[in-house]
């Protein structure tokens, strides 16, 4: 299947449109640029429609003030022009077309040109009917990666290209430490740096960038912290008064549900983050066998991954939080 894409691309030149998810990651956007800078030196038009701006350190990942990317939420008309105009859409890292948000959805949903999903989420949207899926790759940067390979377009990877790619692999393996970072990831991160990408400056851009926010959101969370069901399940809270007095600003709770599994004997972490709106937004954190997308699906109308999924409630802070805990308990036991 890919490599009939790949053989289209190779024909002639395209017009190409590339997205991504909602509140865009490291992966997220490297992919996109990564793959858009590959297509570039490959001779085709490309344009990148990112739904909404990533993260400031995110943000200075090369190619991302470039005028061929296109932040929808900033320019609308724009980001629909675009799908009007592209006749090959590849949309990468999600895997439903609600991920790229209510704005953009109807986009994808009808869009009339080739549509190709590259992506590592379970479950793809049976509307991608050429879909690059595969739950096994720690992120879509490095499955980019292996279209290149594929392609034998080594050769045409310059340090844009690399760098995003690298950043891409390295913030969804947790700097090369989840269990689905392999030999294969090594040996495509060892490429990448061959091609021009600086791994230290990549996670010191990423890392050692933090405002003083982020710090003071995170001793609170840390503070909260319980352990349910016999110290197999940690919950984390931030409340709204949290926030306002950590002065955080969106972002600054990144990773930090990773710290419940920090604890001996962790094999759950949640976090929950009150929202202005009244909705509490969860994050999933699980280790081995422990499946936190079943979990939020069934729960909290949520997903993702085996071991890291998302969900929202508007049960209330001190409800859900009451909730939650017997839930764990049950499943935990
Ligand atoms: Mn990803």
């Amino acid at each position: 299947m890919i490599h009939d894409v790949l053989q289209a691309l190779r024909q002639r030149t395209h017009q190409i449109l590339i997205t991504t998810h909602w509140n865009p990651d490291g992966d997220a956007v490297g992919s996109a640029l990564g793959w858009a800078h590959y297509l570039r030196a490959s001779g085709h038009q490309v344009r990148v429609v990112l739904p909404n701006a990533p993260s400031k350190p995110i943000q200075s990942s090369p190619g991302y003030t470039s005028a061929y990317v296109t932040v929808a939420e900033e320019r609308p008309d724009e980001a629909a022009e675009l799908f009007r105009r592209a006749e090959l859409h590849f949309a990468l890292d999600y895997n439903t077309p609600s991920r790229v948000g209510s704005a953009l959805e109807p986009f994808v949903r009808e869009f009339a040109g080739r549509q190709v999903l590259v992506d590592h989420h379970q479950q793809p949207d049976p509307l991608f009917t050429e879909a690059f899926s595969s739950t096994a790759k720690g992120s879509t940067s490095e499955m980019i990666s292996d279209l290149i390979t594929a392609d034998d377009g080594w050769g045409k990877v310059d340090v844009a290209c690399a760098e995003n790619l690298l950043m891409g692999m390295i913030t969804d393996s947790g700097s090369f430490r989840f269990p689905s970072t392999t030999a294969h990831t090594m040996a495509t991160a060892a490429r990448l740096i061959e091609a021009g990408a600086h791994a230290h400056a990549i996670h010191a851009r990423l890392y050692d960038a933090n405002p003083l926010s982020r710090l003071h959101t995170f001793g609170h969370g840390l503070r909260s912290a319980v352990l349910v069901a016999g110290g197999r399940g940690a919950v984390l809270v931030l409340s709204l008064a949290d926030l306002e007095s950590a002065g955080y600003v969106a972002g600054d709770s990144e990773g930090l549900v990773n710290w419940g599994l920090s604890v001996d004997g962790v094999e759950v972490s949640v976090l929950l983050r009150e929202d202005a709106a009244g909705l509490v937004k969860m994050s999933f954190r699980s280790t081995g066998d422990r499946d936190v997308n079943e979990f939020a699906r069934s729960y909290y109308s949520g997903g993702g991954h085996r071991n890291a999924a998302g969900g929202a409630s508007s049960l209330g802070l001190a409800d859900l939080k009451a909730e939650l805990i017997q839930y764990l308990e049950q499943w935990l036991a």
